[in-house]
């Protein structure tokens, strides 16, 4: 229903990104997107790169006077390391010219797409590879994913994140952050829930867990070592239908896996309280079904995370990703040059130590994505008020 495209390397001039298929009439502002791309980079253990970039947003086509005109909608962002850091990254991605003079990198990092990607595209200068490969890539995709949410805001539908873990240290239960997480939603709907995140260093919503965390990153960072970590991603006001049972490829919860390990670094993924499924009998774990006040379907409890059958059905959607420790560290690695064929220590490049914060604004961005491209299947139309009034007529 509705695709998008990125493009640019992560010391390049800039991303791109198309975003087709939106409805007319979405209200859309460059501050709207600018909110998420700088939530993108919050948190404690980002790297030089943090104090060099603005993200800010430029809309090129596609919306008018602040609605979405059904046509393409082009984005552009500056990367401002570009003009700020020639010092770091010298023309490494200069369009034109024969790379006289630019070092190639012949030092694969174990971890990272960089082996593969070079054998793949028969490079002897992994450079390109490093470049687009990048999470650089995220903060375009934040921004054309924003692009949906913030349909799905006006239709009632939040996105939130936080981060469950951080290396070492995190929450030993779902249990113990839930009550929590429904008390914020209770009061003030998902968004209160990402935005108690966001106060935390390290968006984890416990004061004691944030101290854990950032001291855990402090050392990492001391003994030149990275860290991975996990979050979860929950989506309110999900109407009942999204997704289908009927063909693999339209089940949710497999659209949403995609998703979240469509993100650089992203190891595993979990829908509700998928991994305890493994080792829960069946009568602990299926959500009893009740009906509520309205006399609608509820239920009792949400181990299924809001999906059954590959289809929404009405609950909260819970989906978690659990992202691997960052391939680039100051301590070395085990590689072979791939110039030589000798058996080499990996280099440093400037990094971060942990990216799992950012990762999870990421993720709530491409959650929201597959949930407006399953909502436009269901109730899709030309112009906005078209999808809204087939909504309302439908729940
Ligand atoms: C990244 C390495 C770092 C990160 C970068 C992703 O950049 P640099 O090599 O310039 O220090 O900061 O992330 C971003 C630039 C971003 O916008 O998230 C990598 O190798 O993936």
């Amino acid at each position: 229903m509705i695709r998008y495209l990125t493009a640019g390397e992560s010391h390049g001039k800039a991303l791109i990104g198309i975003v087709e298929g939106m409805p007319a009439g979405v209200s859309l502002t460059a501050g709207d997107i600018n909110e998420h791309l700088a939530r993108r980079w919050l948190g404690y253990g980002r790297g030089g790169r943090a104090k060099i970039e603005l993200d800010e947003i430029e809309i090129l086509s596609g919306v008018r006077f602040g609605k979405t005109i059904g046509s393409p909608i082009a984005l552009r962002l500056e990367n401002a390391s570009h003009l700020k850091d020639q010092s770091n990254w010298p023309n490494v991605m200069a369009v034109e010219g024969d790379g006289e003079g630019i070092d190639k990198v012949t030092l694969p990092r174990p971890g990272h797409a960089d082996l593969a990607g070079a054998q793949k595209y028969g490079f002897d200068d992994i450079r390109p590879v490093i470049e687009r490969a990048s999470a650089r890539e995220t903060a375009m995709r934040v921004a054309c994913c924003t692009v949906s949410r913030t349909m799905l805001r006006e239709l009632g539908i939040d996105v939130a994140s936080h981060v469950t873990r951080l290396g070492a240290v995190g929450f030993k239960m779902p249990d113990s952050w839930r009550e929590h997480v429904e008390e914020l939603i209770e009061q003030g709907g998902a968004p209160a829930v990402y935005q108690a995140a966001d106060k935390s260093v390290v968006r984890m919503l416990s004061t004691e867990l944030t101290e854990a965390a950032t001291e855990h990153i402090k050392k990492a960072k001391a003994a030149g070592d990275s860290l991975g970590g996990a979050y979860e991603i929950i989506v309110t006001g999900v109407p009942v239908g999204l997704g289908s049972y009927a063909q693999w490829d339209r089940r949710l919860d497999g659209r949403l896996a995609q998703a979240i390990l469509s993100i650089q670094g992203q190891k595993a993924v979990e829908i509700g309280e998928g991994f305890a499924g493994g080792s829960t009998p069946g009568s602990a774990y299926h959500d009893p079904i009740i009906k509520n006040q309205g006399g609608q379907f509820v239920r009792a409890s949400n181990y299924a995370g809001g999906i059954e059958g590959g289809v929404s059905n009405g609950m909260p959607i819970i989906v978690r990703g659990t992202m691997k420790p960052i391939p680039t560290l100051i301590k070395t690695l085990d590689t072979v040059d791939i110039a030589t064929g000798e058996a080499q220590p990996t280099r440093y490049e400037r990094s971060d130590v942990t990216s799992v914060p950012a990762a999870s604004t990421v993720a709530e961005a491409t959650v929201a994505w597959v949930l407006a491209d399953a909502l436009l299947e269901r109730f899709g139309g030309d112009t906005f008020e078209q999808v809204r009034t087939r909504l309302e007529t439908v729940c």
